[in-house]
């Protein structure tokens, strides 16, 4: 039998209780604090049970004090959990809120959107007017050898085009193309007649950089191979394609020289009062064809050539060529 305990004794354990747990509350800082306080001071093997334990040893008539006494601490402590548990439920929230803060009045994060340099845009017309008649559009390496850039387009050995004055070269027989006819005779290598394509594309000069000329510029270049084409054929295709992309104005051909075409012509167009010379064309050499393997007999064509820079600068009102390459925002951000 264990030692007898007095009500006094009981009581004052109660006070003590009483006191610890409201301290206890008072500093819990998270509910699951206060779940592990509720569980130490009101569970089955809990602070409160241990008095309630005791208090079978006291006599009979002393017990209810005891028993009233700890249920009104049972209730006192279950209410003090409950405030506790409101208050740092809120101070939880009150932090969450304030370091979640989302101030709607912060600009938007900018996304500058970009969109074609006004020389592809070019490009693009070009090759969307002749696409509507009817043309493919075909590439080729910029790294040509002198078999396609010249021989193949009866240049002979020593014409002044092929000259290291106005070609880079890069080893005796590899060069940068200067116009983008290989990619037509390579085109025609492989493809029987009838052809009509479009070949777009960066070429290279050696010429000094100045307002109208750049080592590095871009042609568009149109081939037309079928039987029965004559020069009529090659007037209404390049002035229907002139009209359309400059619109309806005067446009004239004048009698000129190319080494692959017989005749040949210059094209301009009458452009605010003015007439521009914008392209080279003419009735491709039956030279060429026959080096093809192509019967001039039997078949004719037409191809026409066109700097895109110029078609760009007069489309736009652009002086100076350098501004097409330089890579200045204030400049491009206009187009
Ligand atoms: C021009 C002017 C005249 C041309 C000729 C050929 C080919 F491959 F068929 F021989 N392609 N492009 C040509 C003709 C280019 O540029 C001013």
């Amino acid at each position: 039998m264990s030692a007898t305990i007095s009500l006094q004794q009981l009581t004052d354990q109660l006070d003590q209780l009483e006191a610890e747990a409201a301290k206890a509350i008072g500093a819990a800082g998270s509910a699951s604090e206060l779940e592990d306080l509720r569980v130490g001071l009101l569970g089955k093997k809990g602070k409160l049970s241990a008095v309630l334990g005791a208090m079978g040893k006291l006599p009979g008539d002393e017990r209810p004090l005891v028993g009233q006494r700890a249920n009104v601490l049972k209730e006192q402590v279950q209410g003090l959990l409950g405030e506790r548990l409101s208050a740092v439920k809120a101070a939880a929230m009150a932090e969450r809120i304030a370091s979640e803060t989302l101030d709607v009045t912060m600009p938007a994060t900018y996304t500058p959107a970009g969109h074609r340099h006004p020389l592809i845009s070019t490009i693009e017309e070009i090759v969307d007017i002749f696409s509507g008649l009817g043309y493919r559009v075909e590439e080729g390496p910029e790294i040509e050898t002198d078999h396609y850039n010249f021989t193949a387009l009866n240049i002979p050995p020593h014409h002044p085009a092929r000259d290291m004055q106005d070609t880079f070269y890069l080893s005796e027989h590899e060069l940068l193309r200067t116009h983008t006819s290989p990619v037509q005779i390579r085109h025609l290598e492989k493809n029987p007649p009838p052809v009509r394509i479009v070949a777009p594309g960066r070429v290279y000069r050696r010429d000094a950089v100045d307002a109208t000329h750049s080592p590095v510029f871009h042609q568009v270049e149109v081939l037309a191979i079928d039987e029965g084409l004559d020069f009529s054929h090659l007037r209404g295709t390049v002035t229907t394609f002139l009209q359309r992309f400059f619109g309806d104005l005067p446009v004239r051909f004048r009698a000129s020289y190319f080494p692959f075409t017989e005749p040949s012509a210059e094209v301009d167009v009458q452009w605010r009062g003015r007439w521009l010379e914008v392209m080279g064309c003419g009735m491709v050499d039956p030279a060429v064809l026959e080096g093809l393997g192509i019967d001039p007999e039997r078949y004719s064509g037409f191809a026409a050539g066109l700097g895109v820079e110029r078609f760009c600068m007069v489309r736009h009102g652009i002086d100076d060529i350098r501004r097409l390459f330089t890579s200045d925002l204030r400049f491009l951000e206009q187009f």
